[in-house]
């Protein structure tokens, strides 16, 4: 039998096979009116594909859980009912596929108020329905995005609650597993590295403090979010930096501390917080640092970048270097990647009646 076609069970959620669609941003919600943050015709399409492709387990971009959250003004989110609406179409369609459906909880911190990739990703201001983005301290990602507002305690509480109130809308939502966004230089991100978090309070300075704003998060959505229900946190294992950022040792001592504050599953990313730094990137390039959570925390971990071969994932798991793997870009080529995996590899995938005579 396949490793990657082995169901895998979490608290009370079953989760088909191990070949899963990580969150990839569509920037394609309403930047503004009556619909903004709603996920459209676009988005149910997007995602639908990748269901009825086998993907185990589809995981919705980043969905800001504040207006001020969104990386871009055209971004998904998750303050209001009329987006909980426009996704519970998604949701349940993904789990009539039997995909489980995900989402990804976010704020773009420093990284916020940004145009779409496409249209040059550049800081917006107010007349192109732009915003003052806000961090744990006043200094900006590069010389190209502005400084950022430094959030005061009152301001930190309240991410907190609108992380919090997220997760009871995703849960009105339909969705099975919440991910929290803690990769990539968003909001939490800033606050664990101490390239970006140069506080002198409780908030920033020691491992503890600096990871005090991702638990205080961690603790509020899980209060929320159902006992029977997984959590899954995504970080980013390192900095790239050669001092002063965070590392793949800061990654193993907090996924421990994750666990205990239960998290169910680490989702392995790197990088996103400093600029100008040598990233390695290659086939799964990645791995190693979820693979070295598996191996040294009690932390299930997903590895992701750049798998996009059946036989490569097979390895990763087969190997014990991680429980899931998250295909991305390839499943943006190839929404049926998991069912062509599964003939690859022998394995067993739900294929829609509807197209029964292509088996
Ligand atoms: C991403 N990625 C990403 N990551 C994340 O945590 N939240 C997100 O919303 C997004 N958005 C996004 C949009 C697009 C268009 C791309 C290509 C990527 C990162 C993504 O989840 C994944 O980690 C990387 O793409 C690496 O995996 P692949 O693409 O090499 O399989
Ligand atoms: C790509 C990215 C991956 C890893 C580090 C930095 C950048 N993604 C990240 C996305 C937005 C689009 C670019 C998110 O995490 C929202």
């Amino acid at each position: 039998m396949s490793a990657l076609f082995e169901p895998y069970t979490l608290r009370d959620v079953t989760i088909p096979n191990r070949a899963w669609m990580p969150p990839m941003c569509q920037y394609s919600a309403a930047p503004d009116g009556p619909l903004t943050g709603a996920p459209t015709d676009w988005h149910f399409t997007h995602y639908a594909a990748r269901a009825t492709g086998g993907a185990g387990l589809v995981i919705v971009e980043a969905t800001a859980v504040s207006p001020e959250g969104r990386i871009s003004p055209y971004d998904l989110g998750i303050w209001n009912d009329t987006q909980v609406e426009a996704f519970r179409r998604i949701t349940r369609f993904l789990a009539e596929q039997g995909s489980v459906p995900a989402v990804q909880l976010a704020h773009a911190g420093r990284k916020a108020s940004t145009d779409r990739p496409w249209a040059g990703g550049a800081p917006v201001g107010p007349e192109a329905h732009g915003w003052q983005p806000v961090a744990p301290s006043a200094v900006p990602f590069d010389a190209d995005h502005p400084v950022p507002a430094e959030l005061t305690k009152d301001g930190i509480r309240e991410v907190v609650g609108q992380f919090a109130d997220a997760a009871r809308r995703a849960l009105a939502a339909g969705f099975e597993i919440a991910e929290i966004h803690g990769a990539h230089g968003y909001l939490i991100g800033n606050f664990l590295s101490p390239h970006s978090n140069h506080r002198t309070d409780e908030y920033g300075g020691s491992h503890e403090n600096r990871t005090r704003f991702a638990l205080e998060v961690v603790d509020a959505v899980r209060e929320v979010w159902p006992d029977d229900k997984p959590l899954f946190f995504r970080i980013s294992a390192t900095d790239w930096l050669e001092r002063d950022g965070w590392t793949a040792d800061d990654t193993v001592r907090f996924a421990r501390e994750l666990h205990a504050h239960g998290v169910d599953l680490l989702d392995v990313s790197t990088g996103g917080n400093a600029s100008g730094v040598r990233i390695p990137v290659g086939p799964g390039y990645q791995v190693p640092f979820a693979a070295r959570v598996k191996a040294e925390t009690p932390m299930p971990v997903a590895a992701v970048g750049l798998i996009t071969e059946a036989e490569q994932a097979e390895k990763i798991l087969a190997n014990g270097e991680a429980d899931a793997v998250l295909v991305g870009r390839e499943l943006l080529r190839n929404p049926s990647w998991a069912r062509q995996a599964a003939r690859a590899l022998g394995g067993e995938v739900r294929v829609p009646e509807q197209y029964h005579r292509s088996v």
